[in-house]
């Protein structure tokens, strides 16, 4: 008798149950491998390291299109397409398992492999921090032996084709093998809540972020003039909340850092180098000032860009303390997770506020924004000068070294451009016609803002309402009032002029390499 012919559907249909088997040992490593790593180093963690190794080898393309497409939410991108991914491969290792028990297993080992090399890479990982991984990949790999076994093994076509009827009564091999994988689901769930609950516990930053009080400025900041906040409804606020202050920073995960742990390390082209901790900053005379801080990857109009009140120690003194060489141009800054950032030796040793900073608007650095210290410095794109969770200062030259990003094609000195941007109405919104207030926010860090206009539909160009300036190193509010604007769509557009007199760039670029430039224009409706 001739064998039915097999259709693709009879197989797919087939190899389900050892996808299933594939997909739910993946599940049971990662749960492993996580819970354990709770009990490691930052770097411990295979799906977090494995993300960050993604990220580094990116091509830069593709982390700025992240960027600009999803914004803050890049990070939860990349683990929704990892797991994606994984799911997937761990699919196809079943199905190869079921078929050949010996190639799965050396694909599930050599994987587990490459991610222990991700672990060990991660800056601050040490050897032990493979272990979870190794345990994840050895339960994982047992767990898929377990359901593989429970299964038929392939079947010879002929099986294939009368499995269709199986389904309807289910024989006990089948109730076994699913009511097996059911459990190892389950525990899998189970353990990755636990991972997520143990590793908030042992967050001993978090904790004691919030036992910590600020010491007082020994230079307070010069109190904000009235008047820095445009008199206009929707208008931003001119500090930004810390919970509202953007976020940029390659870290997957925000690194736990002990400020009793913490130590600061000044080194390289000096004549002295040393290091300091956490308590030496509590007792040094700090001093307090509102900075705006800028992203290179801000589009036109975008709001990559944030004014807090800083609380830190000059970087100017700490530099003097250790005495740079003739030679030395650049300050390499390193964080506890690997990223660095190069700034200019210039810019961090004139009279501006460039601080090593522990406290924004009146508290300890939120976790995200840098916990205990982070650079801040006026004028700078935060890519080459606003490290976080910083750890490491070297003191050297831009023709030794590269950054983070210049490494990856972006410019090496990272000036802040003039930039102006219309927040009320908001693009594409509709307002009643008749008297509207327009208003918005301009910046050119460590410059100033001293003029900005704004342009209706074709008209002329005239001069906004600038608010306050608080100083040259925040943003600047500024606002237009019109008694009448005629129903129907509008455009407006908005340019500034620096405290140099110079008039921001109109030709539009993209933010690669160093910062996008053209005027921001809005439409809207009136009526
Ligand atoms: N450790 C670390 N610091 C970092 C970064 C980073 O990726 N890692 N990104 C920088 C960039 S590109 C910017 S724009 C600022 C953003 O600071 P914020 O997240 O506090 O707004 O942090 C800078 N400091
Ligand atoms: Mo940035």
């Amino acid at each position: 008798m001739a064998a039915p012919p097999v259709s693709k559907a009879a197989v797919v249909t087939a190899w389900m149950p050892a996808m299933l088997a594939g997909i739910v040992s993946a599940a049971v490593l990662f749960a492993v491998a996580e819970l354990a790593a709770a009990f490691f180093g930052p770097a411990a963690s295979p799906f977090g390291s494995v993300g960050a190794a993604v990220v580094e080898l990116s091509p830069t393309g593709l982390t700025e299109f992240a960027i600009s497409t999803f914004g803050t939410a890049d990070k939860l991108v990349l683990f929704i397409a990892m797991g994606i991914a994984a799911a997937v491969l761990a699919a196809g290792i079943g199905v190869l398992a079921l078929r050949n028990w010996t190639a799965g297993a050396l694909v599930v080992a050599a994987l587990g492999t490459g991610m222990a090399v991700c672990v060990l890479t991660r800056a601050g990982a040490v050897p032990a921090d493979a272990i979870p991984t190794a345990l994840g990949t050895a339960v994982g790999l047992f767990c898929l032996r377990w359901l593989i076994r429970l299964l038929p093994g392939p079947a010879p076509a002929t099986d294939v084709a009368e499995s269709g009827t199986t389904s309807q009564r289910m024989d006990p091999d089948r109730r076994r093998f699913l009511a097996t994988a059911g459990l190892m689901a389950g525990a899998a769930v189970v353990m990755g809540i636990a991972a997520g609950a143990v590793s908030a516990a042992r967050n001993g930053a978090r904790q004691v972020r919030e036992a910590l009080g600020l010491p007082a400025p020994a230079r307070p900041a010069k109190p904000l003039p009235k008047g820095v906040q445009a008199p206009v409804d929707g208008a931003i606020p001119f500090v930004t909340p810390n919970t509202e202050f953007y976020r940029i920073d390659t870290a997957l995960f925000v690194p736990s850092v002990d400020p009793a742990q913490w130590k600061l390390r000044v080194h390289g082209l000096v004549e002295e180098d040393f290091s300091i901790g956490f308590q030496d900053l509590l007792e040094a005379d700090l001093v307090e000032s509102y900075t705006t801080l800028t992203c290179v990857s801000n589009e036109v109009g975008g709001g990559l860009a944030g004014n807090a009140r800083w609380l830190g120690y000059p970087l100017r003194k700490l530099l003097a303390r250790a005495r740079p060489l003739p030679e030395a141009d650049m300050v390499l800054s390193t964080s506890v997770d690997g990223f660095t950032a190069s700034t200019p030796l210039a810019v961090l040793t004139d009279a501006r506020n460039a601080l090593l900073a522990i406290g924004m608007n009146g508290e300890p650095l939120p976790l995200e924004h840098g916990f205990p210290v982070r650079m801040v410095v006026p004028g700078l794109y935060g890519y080459v000068s606003a490290t976080k969770w910083v750890v490491d200062l070297e003191i050297t030259r831009f023709a030794d070294k590269t950054a983070y990003w210049t490494s990856r094609g972006w410019s090496d000195h990272g000036p802040i451009k003039t930039a102006s941007r219309i927040d009320v109405p908001r693009d594409g919104s509709r307002i009643a016609a008749g008297r509207t207030a327009f208003a918005g926010t301009a910046w050119a860090q460590h410059r100033g803002i001293s003029k900005v206009q704004v342009q209706l539909d074709d008209g002329d160009w005239v001069d906004a309402e600038l608010a306050a300036e608080a100083s040259v190193d925040t943003w600047r509010q500024w606002y237009w009032v019109l008694d009448g604007v005629s129903a129907g769509q509008h455009r407006l557009r908005v340019r500034a002029w620096d405290g140099d007199g110079t008039l921001q760039t109109e030709t539009p670029a993209p933010p690669a390499p160093d910062g996008a430039s053209g005027w921001h224009s809005i439409e809207f409706t009136a009526g």
